[in-house]
């Protein structure tokens, strides 16, 4: 909780522009629906317009590697907390499996090395996260749209779910189990990519082992870490509190727009 009201402050501190601010006024769990909707679309307008201004596949800025920056800080979950998750990691990861199901054609389970195996792009980008901190880091993996190519879209698909290792908060019922969730057109974005490697090594624990989305146009927090499974979604209805995501589900924006 008092991570949430940390946040909470930075919010109120202004770093995510006028919606952000209306919403981080109310308080979430007596906010009603109407607010809700109208915040929603207010939301919807500004993703809408960032990508009209700039296009739909408009690339975030990318820097040399003398710009890498020298420490890049851990955040939020630096370890997942499972005996499931200590054993991948035991064994460096070779008896992990991506999962990708839900709307697709051909359910799949891709090892590290068939990823690796996949084409990769390597790209150095500047981290921007909620809390008022950024870091430039280099990224190397398969883009998203390599990875959904080969699983294969049905036509009713609109949006992609990443489900994480580790749980943010400890609940009985899973509920406070990371996830994330971007539409299609950041899905087909030339820098999405499944990173493997930050800065030209294996990706470590804290920064995500053995595989983070890397979503560039986005804030922090959309850039999820230790993906397990992909589910692909018409909606987020059954899942969470039906937001899209872990912070979604606790006042964040879906569209984290930088
Ligand atoms: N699974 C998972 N992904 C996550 C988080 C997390 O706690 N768990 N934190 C998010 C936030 S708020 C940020 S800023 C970045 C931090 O990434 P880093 O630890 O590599 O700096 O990861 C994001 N992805
Ligand atoms: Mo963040």
């Amino acid at each position: 909780m008092s991570h949430f009201l940390t946040r909470r402050r930075f919010l109120i501190g202004g770093t995510l522009g006028a919606s952000a601010l209306t919403l981080s006024g109310c308080d979430m769990l007596d906010q009603n629906a109407d607010v809700a909707t109208v915040l929603r679309s207010a939301e919807r307008l500004t993703m809408k317009a960032q990508r009209l201004l700039q296009g739909r596949d408009a690339l975030a800025r990318e820097f040399g590697e003398t710009d890498i920056s020298p420490s890049f800080r851990v955040n939020g979950t630096s370890a997942p907390d499972s005996d499931e998750y200590a054993e991948l990691a035991d064994g460096q990861f070779a008896s992990w499996r991506l999962k990708i199901d839900g709307l697709v054609n051909r359910p799949m389970a891709f090892s590290l090395a068939d990823l690796k195996l996949m084409t990769a792009r390597t790209q150095i980008t500047r981290h921007d996260c909620v809390e008022g901190w950024s870091a430039i880091g280099k990224w190397t993996g398969v883009p998203l749209w390599v990875v959904l190519g080969s699983v294969g879209l049905k036509p009713t698909a609109r949006y992609v779910v990443f489900h994480c290792a580790d749980e943010l908060e400890k609940t009985l019922d899973g509920s406070g189990r990371y996830y994330e969730s971007i539409d299609l057109v950041d899905a087909h974005h030339p820098q999405t990519i499944l990173a493997y490697q930050m800065n030209g090594q294996d990706l470590s624990i804290g920064h995500g082992a053995p595989l983070r989305l890397r979503v560039e146009r986005q804030l922090g927090y959309k850039h999820a870490k230790y993906i397990m499974r992909i589910e692909i979604v018409d909606s987020f209805s059954s899942m969470g509190a039906g937001n899209g995501g872990y912070w979604e589900d606790r006042g964040y924006e879906w569209y984290a727009g930088i």
